[in-house]
């Protein structure tokens, strides 16, 4: 494939309702969208930058510049065998994975719109149908969280994820636990923990949780082994984890015993494979993680989670939990049995409506081979 031009617009998406975690609270999401052209096909990807460096350390602007000033000179005009060797074209930019993941996603859809495969069987996964969680954010009061579990589980999540930070935790959890004692559950801390908070994490392990998803520093994994060694809970690295290498070194160092994989984290679906690989060669199981995507970030989403090693419920929802109307055509939804059934259509398997982009658009740039 050669790369004819690199597309990037910022659209402006209001969520149905605000995301709340312990780094902070997100209402409207600005969405960067990544569409490259190559031998006259289009291919979407989706930077899933945040907003403020509060996750990771990229946002939608530092992706813009990265896009712009670096990825974009460096692949112009270049004639690639297959989306695999995007990461080594791009290998000395350090770090800024969001930014080369939804470059390198766009061409992954070019590539298999090209062999007229769906994203998911090119990529080399095996299940149709895809398994599901939700993630709840922080809410207002308990009664609020309880009853937003319920209407999950009604609608037939087979997972519930809250989002836990000191001094709204352990009552959090007891409660959910009274109502539900069957569901699988698991926490969420985003970082909001010490290692000195051990005494109080270790109370966690009363309520037979799944896992424990990044209580200490995104930065820090030998913290997290030291932890682990005083927890029942497993825990379950996030922001942690950027690429294979750190993977293997979570579990050679017992730092975690899952890992939740995030294209944007790991920087695209080449190196989210390769996770994928040293875990399960590990029996470390994986799940998908979301960044409450658009509907093409969750398209790519849905099609690495067909990958054998994904045997957890992802953060992978329906479109109509996020937005009051996605930007892809059909929408992502869920079955009554909490799955997503995996498209068979070419490429991502979703139409992007470019109708719907344009009218969201609020800036856009596009570069050119020469
Ligand atoms: O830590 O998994 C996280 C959203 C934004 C940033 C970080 C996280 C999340 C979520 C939401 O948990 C997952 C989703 O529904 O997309
Ligand atoms: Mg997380």
């Amino acid at each position: 494939m050669q790369i004819e031009a690199i597309i990037l617009r910022e659209v402006r998406m209001e969520l149905r309702a605000p995301f709340e975690t312990s780094f902070g609270v997100t209402r409207e999401r600005r969405v960067p969208l990544i569409e490259v052209r190559a031998d006259g096909v289009s291919g979407w990807g989706e930077i899933t930058a945040p907003e403020g460096p509060f996750y990771n350390y990229e946002t939608i602007d530092t992706a813009w510049h990265i896009v712009r000033d670096f990825i974009a000179p460096l692949l112009l005009g270049r004639k690639l065998g297959s989306a695999c060797e995007v990461p080594a074209v791009l290998a000395a930019i350090r770090g800024h994975q969001m930014a080369k993941a939804g470059v390198e996603n766009a061409l992954w859809d070019v590539e298999a719109q090209q062999k007229g495969l769906p994203l998911a069987k090119l990529l080399g996964g095996t299940y149709e149908e895809i398994v599901c969680g939700v993630s709840l954010g922080l809410q207002a009061t308990t009664e609020a969280l309880l009853s937003k579990i319920d209407t999950e589980l009604k609608a037939g999540y087979q997972r519930i994820k809250i989002k836990i930070k000191p001094g709204k935790d352990l009552e959090l959890v007891r409660a959910v636990r009274e109502k539900f004692p069957q569901v699988k559950l698991m926490v969420d801390a985003n970082s909001a923990y010490r290692l000195a908070d051990v005494e109080h994490l270790k109370k966690l392990d009363d309520y037979y949780l799944m896992m424990i998803e990044q209580p200490l520093p995104w930065d820090d994994m030998h913290e997290h082994a030291r932890l682990q060694a005083q927890l029942q809970t497993p825990i379950c690295l996030d922001e942690s984890i950027h690429h294979a290498r750190h993977a293997l070194a979570a579990i050679e160092s017992r730092a975690c015993q899952i890992i939740n994989v995030k294209l944007g984290r790991v920087g695209g679906h080449t190196e989210a494979r390769r996770v994928e690989e040293v875990c399960r060669a590990r029996s470390i199981p994986v799940w998908c993680g979301g960044m409450l995507e658009s509907g093409v970030g969750r398209a790519h989403n849905i099609a690495m989670s067909t990958l054998a090693g994904f045997v957890l419920p992802g953060d992978v929802s329906a479109s109509q939990r996020y937005w009051e109307e996605d930007i892809i055509e059909p929408e992502v939804e869920v079955t009554p049995a909490g799955t997503i059934r995996v498209p068979t259509a070419p490429g991502l398997g979703y139409a992007v409506r470019r109708q719907r982009v344009e009218q969201l658009t609020v800036r856009q740039e596009t570069w050119r081979a020469q």
